[in-house]
């Protein structure tokens, strides 16, 4: 019988099977997909054949979100998989999220052709100061067409965020002690998964969720996953990074040589861009991190 993942925990994982019910399943150990090298074979979202508890098929993705286990990793880890949009929980502070993170999950929604939406959470905490950047950054990547909108999911209303999440399937991601738990129970208006404390000590959450989980609403689905320290990327091409900073590939265009790198080639019509302003330098930054751990893999 086929069904589909909504919860993995690690050694199993829940299937909601064609017939409406639940079942815990498992993968035999030797259970591979080609081309796909992975901590996890099997994805919350994946469509699966079961048979007497097993998984024995998991029908071709449209599309999956991974992220590698460190930069230097070569095991990645597929966060879920066939989902409609990516929704980033962003905060400018408690915890700090970075542009640098923020720009490679943007990048890695790119390679997938997902589209992605920035949400800035916990805005009832914000300084002047934080209140000045927020607007900053939301203006960043408005320009670069990224939808963002900033709530308290605290204090959410749901009708406001819902439409959002209205007749798709929607992975939450974001630092861990951003609010991607307490948005989902503000969402469905109860709680429906347990949300952690940030530590007095370093302004960071406990990694209170720990497994993937699909939640349905009425008309749409969210997966909450476990929040996660850094993007490292799929294997990335060189020349191929360019493509999914939008702004910088639509500036590449004018660029003197067209395998320009946009580091040190003279005519480039990019770092022109940023001396200008038109290019912001954190984004150009996030660029050539990812730049860099292309150079990296290509000398283990
Ligand atoms: N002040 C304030 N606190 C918030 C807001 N959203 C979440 N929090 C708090 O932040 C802490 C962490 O929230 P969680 O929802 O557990 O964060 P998470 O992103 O699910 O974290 P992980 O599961 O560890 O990845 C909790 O104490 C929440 O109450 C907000 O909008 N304002
Ligand atoms: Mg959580
Ligand atoms: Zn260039």
């Amino acid at each position: 019988m086929k069904g589909l993942v909504i919860k993995t925990t690690g050694s199993s994982y829940i299937v909601r099977m064609n017939d409406g019910l639940d079942a815990e399943c498992h993968v035999k150990g030797n259970f591979r997909i080609r081309g796909i090298r992975s901590t996890n074979p099997v994805a919350v979202g994946d469509y699966v054949t079961v048979e007497d508890g097993w998984i024995m098929d998991v029908e071709e993705r449209r599309n999956y979100i991974i992220r590698k286990s460190t930069n230097l990793s070569k095991e990645s880890h597929i966060l879920a998989a066939n989902i409609d949009q990516a929704a980033l929980i962003v905060t400018v502070n408690h915890p700090v999220t970075s542009t640098t993170f923020i720009d490679r999950f943007l990048a890695t929604c790119e390679a997938y052709r997902v589209r992605a939406i920035l949400i800035f959470n916990k805005i009832d905490l914000l300084t002047e100061e934080e209140t000045v950047q927020l607007k900053e950054l939301r203006e960043l990547y408005e320009q670069l067409e990224y939808p963002t909108l900033e709530i308290s999911a605290i204090s959410c209303q749901p009708s406001g965020v819902l439409p959002l999440f209205e007749g798709k399937t929607t992975l939450l991601s974001g630092n861990s002690g951003v609010g991607k738990s307490t948005l989902l129970n503000a969402l469905f208006g109860k709680e429906m998964t347990r949300t952690g404390k940030i530590s007095d000590a370093h302004d960071k959450g406990m990694h209170t969720t720990t497994f993937s989980e699909m939640y349905f609403l009425d008309n749409g689905a969210i997966i909450d996953t476990p929040g996660i320290k850094g993007f490292g990327t799929i294997d990335f091409e060189k020349e191929e990074v360019s493509h999914y900073f939008r702004e910088i590939f639509h500036t590449s265009r004018e660029c003197r040589f067209g395998n320009c790198t946009h580091t040190n080639e003279p005519g480039c019509a990019v770092q022109e861009a940023i001396i200008k302003g038109d290019i912001a330098i954190s984004r150009y930054e996030s660029y050539l991190s990812l730049l860099g751990d292309c150079t990296e893999s290509k000398y283990r």
